[in-house]
């Protein structure tokens, strides 16, 4: 393979967001082949740059370009996450549809593309990320460029009846179709894809995942992400993840942890999660005093308004709950709306006894996979895991549940707490042979492949 090309909003041109999965897989195969990462500066402008900022590090070279105010309003907070996001998490309800940010969202993929056009040279790959760039892929073609493109979307891909409430479907679609291959998480929504474009324009699949539609033929696979096992295992290992464990044990004694790690987003069903605790001690008044249930979610995108109610509603349920509940030595369930490091979290997974990964809808939920890589092998935790995440697809052996109905939820959290140690190693050992084997070399190689087969 010649130099690799990546494209995603955001970098890791800051060596601080080098540490997680995807930004190690791809940054390795950046500096394996001398390759350039695009994407926003993080900086916001008054008027559209002309050019980018350009420099290179550990080999790799970083082009970045700065938003214009009215880019970031419409291009990234009212299309990308206030359309786009909620329609693919399946919540129409929450969608501002909008055309003039339409308009914006499609600028920029093409002020983008005209910069990555510019740069790229005869044997690149183009490995486009995420939802922010679904028209990028055309928008390169229309550039005049010819090499292969690929693109990956991280988070779920919805049925076509909710994807056609979209104003524009037809046009994204018509876009996406111009990549030689798109991958998605699951298998299911690879499926809702297909479907869409079957019933929409008489897509015709060919077989091993070719699809052939618009007069072109589109590889549409499921590339289930992975993480970086034997790192996170290894950072459960610090001195930074003891101090955190040591430091909640403190607060724990003899009590189970149940803990819960997710940005504060309505995709993650954090309200349900926490109803679901409520049914738990309800349920089960032997569970007082025995159990602490810890949810950690620093706010994300706090500028746009559900996120600000969201924020209200889990104030109440947890004030609710800890009211109802809570005793003169015992909160029941403790909220932390604030990030720790890798090494931190991982330290408290390693002594949960259940993680509670609840999410309405996820594209794979990278914290499923971390929370079994934490575990000892001696006295591991169970995983009580929402059908509705893609990780649900191949970590069968975890406790699924549906995360809307608190009733399953609750019985699942409690028969996680009295599981025999026997069950949850066995349970455990599958799981982390599916985690190891499906990591994410083993993502990135798959994409790679079908993206550039003749290497
Ligand atoms: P996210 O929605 O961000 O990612 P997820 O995969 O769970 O969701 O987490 C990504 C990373 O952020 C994990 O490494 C996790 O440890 C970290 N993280 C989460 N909450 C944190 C917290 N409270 N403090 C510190 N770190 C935290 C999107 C899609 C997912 C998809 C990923 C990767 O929405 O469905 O799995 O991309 O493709």
């Amino acid at each position: 393979m010649g130099r690799l090309i990546a494209i995603s909003n955001r970098t890791a041109a800051d060596p601080k967001a080098r540490a997680g999965g995807l930004a190690v897989a791809v940054w390795e195969s950046l500096k394996e082949t001398g390759g350039s990462w695009f994407g926003w500066s993080g900086n916001l402008v008054d008027d559209v740059p002309r050019g980018a900022n350009v420099f290179r590090d550990e080999g790799v070279e970083f082009v970045l370009t700065d938003l214009t105010h009215e880019e970031h309003e419409n291009y990234y907070l009212n299309y990308a996450n206030r359309v786009i996001w909620p329609v693919f998490h399946y919540r129409l309800d929450l969608a501002h549809f909008n055309g003039e940010a339409f308009k914006t969202y499609s600028d920029v993929n093409q002020r983008i593309a005209g910069i990555v056009a510019n740069r790229l040279q005869r044997d690149d790959t183009v490995w486009v990320h995420d939802y922010h760039f679904l028209l990028m892929g055309d928008a390169l073609r229309h550039a005049g460029w010819e090499g292969p493109t690929g693109f990956f979307l991280h988070i779920p891909f919805p049925p076509p009846e909710m994807f056609r409430a979209i104003p524009e479907h037809h046009w994204i679609a018509r876009a996406m179709c111009a990549y030689d291959v798109i991958g998605f998480q699951s298998s299911h929504d690879r499926a809702n894809f297909v479907r869409y474009l079957v019933d929409q324009f008489d897509g015709e699949e060919l077989g091993e995942d070719l699809i052939r539609v618009f007069g072109s033929t589109t590889r549409v696979a499921a590339y289930p992400i992975g993480i970086d096992p034997d790192g996170f295992r290894d950072a459960a290992q610090t001195a930074k993840a003891d101090r955190a464990a040591e430091r909640i044990s403190r607060f724990l004694g003899d009590r189970h942890l149940v803990i819960g790690v997710d940005r504060m987003d309505y995709s993650k069903g954090l309200p349900q999660r926490f109803e679901a605790v409520g049914q738990l001690f309800d349920a089960h008044p032997e569970m007082d005093g025995k159990v602490s249930v810890t949810q950690i979610a620093p706010p994300s995108r706090s500028k746009v308004e559900e996120y600000q109610e969201l924020r209200t509603q889990l104030d109440q349920l947890a004030g609710r709950i800890n009211g109802d509940h809570g005793d003169l030595d015992w909160i029941p369930l403790r909220y932390l709306a604030r990030s720790y490091s890798r090494e931190e979290l991982a330290g408290l997974f390693r002594i949960a006894r259940v993680g509670l990964v609840t999410p309405l809808r996820d594209g794979m939920n990278l914290v499923a996979k971390e929370f079994i890589m934490a575990q000892p092998e001696e006295d591991p935790g169970v995983l009580v895991l929402s059908e509705f995440a893609g990780a649900a697809e191949q970590l069968r052996d975890a406790l699924i549940v549906n995360p809307h109905d608190k009733f399953k939820v609750a019985d699942a959290i409690y028969q996680a707490l009295t599981m025999p140690l026997e069950e949850r190693q066995a349970r455990w050992r599958k799981l982390k042979a599916v985690v190891e084997e499906q990591d994410i070399g083993w993502w990135r190689n798959r994409f790679l492949k079908d993206l550039t087969p003749a290497d």
